[in-house]
């Protein structure tokens, strides 16, 4: 784990992803670094743990400081140890449906809709958000278990009238309360991927939990929901890096 600059907010989440590790027996290692770490030596830490034999996956923690071009640190990540499923090669394996690393909210997101029985078949699914770490790989996931998916966005015209449709909704704004009950269906499934911190330090998700509670046939809490599903999911990721790597040397067969 690879964590630039002194972000709240993410040294919360790499603690996490740390605490889970220790309880699974999976070694890991922390590198924090100063938040004026220049692109140039963020790249070649990358290219040292992609080639250290003990490692088997790394996490650049976003957002990075804005000196550095996230993409670059990105594509210089072995795709074989980028656990995050963010490297092109990744997304692309995404895209076609035939992936090794599954990106890990969204992955989280469709763990929670399987252990609550629901079916996403023929299910209006609707996405709001289109970033490259959830909504989008989050719509194609939904799509390869045959949902009919809209990504709403920022421009997207008549926002409720079509989250009103959703049997399934995925929030991921990042906006406290964006969802408000008039915009849901009765009965509809809603996952808030949202993590928004108020003033008075209160974690809240994008969902007005509250009113959307009382008409939803199910819905995800923040904190405590899609969360902690994100870290098992990179725990999941961790470990098939390392099976898969290993089968290359002959250790598996
Ligand atoms: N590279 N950057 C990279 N990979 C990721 O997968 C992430 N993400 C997002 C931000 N940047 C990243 C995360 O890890 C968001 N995210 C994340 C992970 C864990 C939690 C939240 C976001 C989490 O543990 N949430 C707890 C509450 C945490 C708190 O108290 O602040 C929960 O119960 O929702």
């Amino acid at each position: 784990m690879v964590i630039v600059g002194d972000d709240p907010a993410s040294r919360v989440y790499v603690n996490n992803k740390k605490k889970a590790c220790g309880e699974l027996g999976i070694y890991s290692e922390e590198y924090a670094l100063p938040a004026e770490t220049t692109e140039a030596e963020l790249l070649e830490l990358v290219e040292r743990l992609n080639h250290k034999n003990d490692i088997n996956g790394i996490l650049v923690q976003l957002p990075l400081p804005k000196h550095i071009n996230e993409e670059t640190i990105i594509n210089a990540i072995s795709p074989k140890k980028d656990v995050d499923a963010f490297h092109p090669v990744n997304v692309g394996k995404i895209m076609i449906g035939n992936y090794d690393f599954v990106p890990c909210t969204p992955a989280g997101v469709m763990e929670l809709i399987h252990e609550s029985g629901i079916s996403v078949e023929g299910k209006e699914c609707v996405v709001v958000g289109r970033s490259n770490i959830v909504g989008k790989p989050q719509a194609m996931m939904l799509l390869h278990e045959n949902g009919t998916v809209t990504i709403c966005h920022s421009r997207t015209k008549n926002l409720a009238e079509i989250t009103k449709k959703a049997d399934i909704l995925v929030a991921a704004v990042g906006k406290a309360n964006f969802i408000t009950a008039d915009m849901v269906k009765e009965g509809a499934v809603i996952i808030d991927v949202g993590m928004n911190r108020l003033p008075d330090k209160k974690l809240v998700g994008d969902v007005d939990f509250t009113a959307c509670e009382k008409l939803a046939g199910a819905i995800t809490p923040v904190p405590g929901g899609v969360g902690p599903m994100t870290i098992a999911m990179l725990m999941k990721n961790t470990v098939k890096a390392a099976i898969l790597q290993n089968d290359e040397k002959g250790a598996y067969v």
